[in-house]
């Protein structure tokens, strides 16, 4: 059995080595560099690029400005770092140098950074097109909220503030491309290969079968590398035209201001309640501060429908709306609309409480849902689970009381500790995913899987759910990834959707593949075998997958050694508590993570190793949302948080200590792996978790303080 084991990754060696193959390794016979010139302005119109004389530099190939390209669309650029011309050169230092060359006049144009400003009428226009500065706009609305608003005992409103952040993957964008006079390839640090290769087949206008898209090695994305971007298809086109590979890899600070940002929602609500603490109505807005162009779509919405969470809220009307500010386009980061629903639900189940003088868990305990599928009132069905059950076995285990009773008695010990907790549920997997999986001539298997993992360790589960399927050892199972002549479509590897949607495909061929080698084995053997250890017997005869797969080759039987399988998967919906436990600096205002407990119920985990990392690495993300992450732009729209330097991402040496619990009971999932998502769980639950732990050791020292934002700095505590 192989399903449940934490076993280590496969990948590992080759990562940990330095042997993994990433966009930057690839180097290409006569490949050239291609560099963008981008606008230092966050808001210009473009009246003249002159690129004569970078024409004319050492190294230059080619310059393209913005009619061949499109760049700089409507004449104007939106945000700074928006390119507006390109550079390919045969050398890197050269081709810096010939960007230099690049002459661009700009008008600058005002710029509008706040969501409430760009909401004012008369505010400049980001897309003068649009005629406004909304891109989107939607009611999600269920139940009557207006009686039940008039029937509550106590009404709270507020803002809900949560910051702009950058996904910040270890590597930065790159693509290299290249055309031979027949097929283009491209190989980019993205998750979607397969939406590339569609892209730039439409966008140069030749037949998808010529367009192959490759996924090398990725250093992370966390939903930043999941849309097609226009890098992608520049460089592709510079590599289509001048028939030579051009590799770009975006610097650090290219990176921070050309790849999507995330979070940076804002809600205002309003909330009824009975005087017992039971939640009868929510209404309000989610504002997203979408950027200079709509691509990140949805996020808004997303945070609307799941703001009732896990508790029973019959009625709701919430509207998201998406403005367009002259900065960095949103799109997802880890959670992408359901960190921000939770930690405002969370948040205000916690002002509830605090208004009503009602415990924080009980509260929780009053509005939990209570019978599962349970549609909510903007129309998600969350699948399977038991959502009280599993709090107050969550809260037992991670000895939620005797860590509260603790955080007491240091600090009549002269120390300002706090323990907060959060409760969440999450909207994980959804479409198709295909799997191929071939019986090869030894006997082993090989699975191509549409997946693509950057960091998560798929090609391990995927191993382990098939050779688990299949009933052989786990080293006769090789998964390859990434390569649309391999595979040819699928979604990828987002929205904490893999193993749920990938695996559950994996095990459809691997089911089919038996079907296919027991015709065969029957033929071989003339009798009706039974399957069992990678050997098929009857009749006192046996024949091993090698023997089957050997005769149908010599034409002794006949079987399909290659199977494909997709497969559609329904949402599901893990549920879970997180605990933080954080120590305050009374002199400083520092805030320190001590500890990070958490319980999940993702239905079957397929490796806790795997799983455990996931939510490690996720709640540090989240602990850095809460307290030290912040993209900030200075009043004309410079990004002042441009780097490393500037921009607080946490290391090893802000990690707390973790304790990671799975679900003892857990709830399947319909699906055939039995399992839910978990690579966002822990970015969701965490913010609110310590967003609560520090207000609950603020407290202690400043009674009274409410976050109602986030990032929770030193400035803050003493403001
Ligand atoms: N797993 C498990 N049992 C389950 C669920 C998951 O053992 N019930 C394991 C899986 O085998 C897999 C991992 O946990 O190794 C995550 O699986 P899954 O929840 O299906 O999520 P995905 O593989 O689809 O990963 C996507 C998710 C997302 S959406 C973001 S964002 C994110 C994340 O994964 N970005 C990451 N984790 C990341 N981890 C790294 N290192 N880098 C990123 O960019
Ligand atoms: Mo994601």
């Amino acid at each position: 059995k192989y399903v449940g084991r934490p076993i280590p990754r496969f990948e590992d060696d080759v990562i940990l080595s330095g042997r993994a193959q990433y966009v930057d390794d690839i180097v290409l016979p006569g490949m050239l560099y291609a560099g963008f010139v981008r606008s230092p302005y966050a808001h210009a119109r473009v009246l003249r690029v002159d690129l004569s004389d970078a024409a004319k530099q050492k190294g230059v190939v080619a310059v393209f400005g913005p009619e061949e390209m499109g760049f700089a669309p409507g004449g104007k650029v939106r945000y700074q770092g928006e390119a507006v011309a390109m550079v390919v050169a045969g050398d890197r230092y050269l081709l810096y140098d010939a960007l230099e060359k690049v002459v661009v006049d700009y008008e600058p144009l005002p710029a509008v950074l706040d969501v409430f400003e760009a909401l004012r009428p008369g505010a400049p226009l980001v897309d003068e097109n649009l005629g406004t500065n909304i891109a989107h706009e939607e009611v999600y609305e269920g139940g009557d909220v207006d009686s039940a608003m008039r029937e509550a005992e106590v009404k709270i409103e507020e803002r809900l503030t949560i910051q702009r952040v950058v996904p910040a993957a270890m590597e930065p964008r790159g693509v290299v491309a290249a055309y031979d006079g027949d097929m283009l390839t491209i190989w980019s640090s993205t998750q979607v290969p397969f939406d590339i290769r569609k892209e730039v087949a439409k966008a140069l206008d030749i037949p998808l079968v010529k367009v192959r898209a490759v996924q090398p090695f990725v250093g992370g994305a966390f939903g930043s590398k999941l849309i097609v971007y226009p890098e992608e298809i520049w460089v592709s086109k510079a590599a289509y035209l001048l028939k030579r590979p051009v590799k770009w890899v975006a610097t650090r600070s290219e990176d921070f201001k050309t790849t999507t940002h995330g979070r940076a929602l804002i809600l205002d609500y309003r909330v009824g309640a009975t005087r017992d603490g039971r939640i009868l109505a929510i209404e309000g807005t989610v504002y997203a501060d979408a950027g200079a162009y709509y691509w990140g779509e949805g996020l808004a919405d997303t945070a609307a429908r799941m703001l009732p969470g896990p508790y029973d809220i019959r009625n709701g009307r919430v509207k998201a709306v998406a403005v367009l500010t002259n900065k960095t386009p949103l799109s997802a980061y880890r959670g992408a609309g359901r960190p921000e629903a939770t930690f405002f639900i969370e948040r205000i189940m916690d002002r509830l409480a605090d208004e009503l003088g009602i415990d924080r868990v009980e509260i929780r305990e009053r509005n939990l849902i209570r019978q599962l599928p349970y549609t909510n009132v903007f129309g998600i069905t969350y699948d399977t689970g038991d959502y009280l059950t599993t709090f107050k076995q969550g809260l037992e285990r991670l000895g939620y009381s005797q860590l509260k009773q603790w955080a007491e008695e240091e600090l009549k010990r002269g120390r300002v500790v706090g323990v907060g907790f959060s409760v969440y549920v999450e909207i994980t997997t959804f479409g198709y995913e295909t799997a191929i999986l071939r019986a090869e001539r030894d006997g082993t298997f090989t699975l191509y899987t549409a997946l693509t993992p950057h960091g998560q360790g798929l090609a391990t589960a995927l191993a382990q759910i098939v050779a688990e399927e299949l009933d052989v050892p786990i080293e006769s199972v090789k998964v390859v990834w990434g390569d649309t002549a391999l595979i040819s479509d699928g979604i990828g590897t987002m929205g904490s959707r893999s193993i749920t949607a990938g695996g559950s495909a994996a095990i459809l061929a691997a089911r089919r593949l038996k079907e296919e080698l027991l015709k065969a084995a029957r033929k071989v053997l003339g009798c009706d075998p039974e399957y069992s250890g990678g050997k098929f017997s009857c009749g006192g005869k046996s024949a091993t997958v090698k023997d089957v797969v050997r005769a149908v080759y010599r034409g002794e039987a006949e079987a399909q050694l290659t199977v494909e399988a997709i497969y559609h998967a329904d949402s599901t919906f893990p549920f879970g508590v997180h605990l933080a436990v954080v120590e305050l600096d009374p002199e400083t205002g520092f805030v320190k993570p001590m500890l990070y407990k958490s319980y999940d119920d993702v239905g079957v985990v397929v490796n806790p190793l795997l799983a455990s990392g996931q939510i490690t690495g996720g709640a540090l993300q989240g602990i850095a949302q809460a307290l030290y992450e912040e993209v900030v732009y200075d009043e004309s729209g410079n990004l002042i948080t441009s780097n490393l330097a500037f921009y607080y991402v946490p290391t090893a040496a802000e990690a707390p200590k973790y304790e990671v619990y799975f679900a003892e009971s857990p709830h399947r999932s319909k699906h055939p792996t039995g399992t839910k998502g978990i690579g966002e769980a822990a970015t969701i639950a965490s913010t609110p978790a310590v967003i609560a732990a520090v207000e609950d050791a603020v407290r202690r020292i400043k009674p009274g303080v409410r976050i109602n934002k986030t990032p929770v700095t030193p400035e803050f505590l003493w403001r």
